[in-house]
């Protein structure tokens, strides 16, 4: 909790599953000692009351701004930090959580706009945000800059699978950039970490099957899932290590899980 002391962080997919379970678990890691969470995502209605939660669970100890936020459109993202208040610009971690997969569609009969949304969500989104926070970071300190950038990315972007091949670009696109980026900040104190988790029952498949939650429940038949709390306490983990520890990159399953679609389902 010390190491978190005074320290701002910025979640982008607050709204819900794992992003919102990590603005949780940031909170209850570290209840009094002046953080500040800037929650963010497009339904800010969720991010307002995930904000009431946490100051009734953990009191005023912690401070949090719920802020709306679409990542997938660049004019928002470049007018994010401006528009933050001045006392909650210093930012110190960026957990890049926003992401969504649409659909089962195998080519040639993937909808462009699932393409587009995906691609400008999980891989332009998360690029924009961490240019637009990168300064910060880089201003920081003598040491050409701190800060951490934990990237969520997927099993599903480093094992491809059918019915998922946009989603699985999107991801390993991610996984590129996280490690082009931690070579390009060798010089600083700038942590560039990513989290490949497997399956983890949240809004995803929700997502995936545009609403319908009895497909999206069967995914989860017979399987032990992962929760977003899981998923959580590895994100605060890497942000809490001393300042020369980089988790750079962690994959993350449930026990009955061995690759994208490597599952061991009970009949
Ligand atoms: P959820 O659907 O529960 O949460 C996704 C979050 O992303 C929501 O808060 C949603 O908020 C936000 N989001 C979606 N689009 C945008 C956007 N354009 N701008 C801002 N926020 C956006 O799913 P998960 O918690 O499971 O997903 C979180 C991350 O974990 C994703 O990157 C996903 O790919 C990854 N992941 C998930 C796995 C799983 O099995 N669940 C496994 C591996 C990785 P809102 O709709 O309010 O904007
Ligand atoms: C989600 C994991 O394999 O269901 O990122 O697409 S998978």
């Amino acid at each position: 909790a010390k190491r978190l002391a005074g320290k701002t962080i910025v979640i982008t997919g607050a709204s819900s599953g794992i992003g919102r379970s990590t603005a949780f678990e940031f909170a209850r890691t570290a209840p009094n000692h002046g953080l500040k969470l800037i929650l963010t995502a497009r339904r800010i209605d969720a991010l307002e009351q995930i904000a009431k939660e946490i100051r009734q669970e953990v009191g005023g100890g912690v401070q949090v701004l719920p802020v709306k936020l679409d990542v997938s459109q660049p004019e928002e993202v470049r007018g994010f930090v401006g528009n933050l208040p001045e006392e909650w610009r210093d930012i110190h971690v960026l957990v890049n959580n926003a992401g969504l997969v649409k659909g089962v569609a195998q080519a040639p009969s993937i909808a462009e706009e699932d393409i587009n949304v995906m691609f400008a969500t999980n891989v332009t989104g998360l690029i924009n945000m961490t240019q637009a926070i990168l300064p910060i970071f880089k201003a920081r300190g003598s040491e050409g800059g701190s800060g951490d950038i934990v990237n969520i990315g997927s099993i599903a972007g480093r094992e491809p699978y059918a019915g998922g091949s946009i989603y699985c670009a999107t991801k390993a696109a991610v996984r590129s950039f996280t490690d082009a980026l931690r070579k390009e900040l060798i010089a600083t104190r700038i942590r560039v970490m990513e989290i490949d988790p497997g399956q983890v029952e949240t809004e995803f498949s929700v997502v995936r099957f545009y609403g319908d939650k009895s497909k999206a429940d069967a995914v989860y038949a017979g399987v032990d899932p992962l929760t977003p709390d899981d998923i959580a306490e590895i994100v605060v983990f890497v942000a809490t290590r001393r300042e020369n520890v980089v988790v750079a990159d962690t994959l993350v399953f449930p026990s009955h899980q061995a690759g994208a679609g490597v599952m061991h389902r009970k009949s």
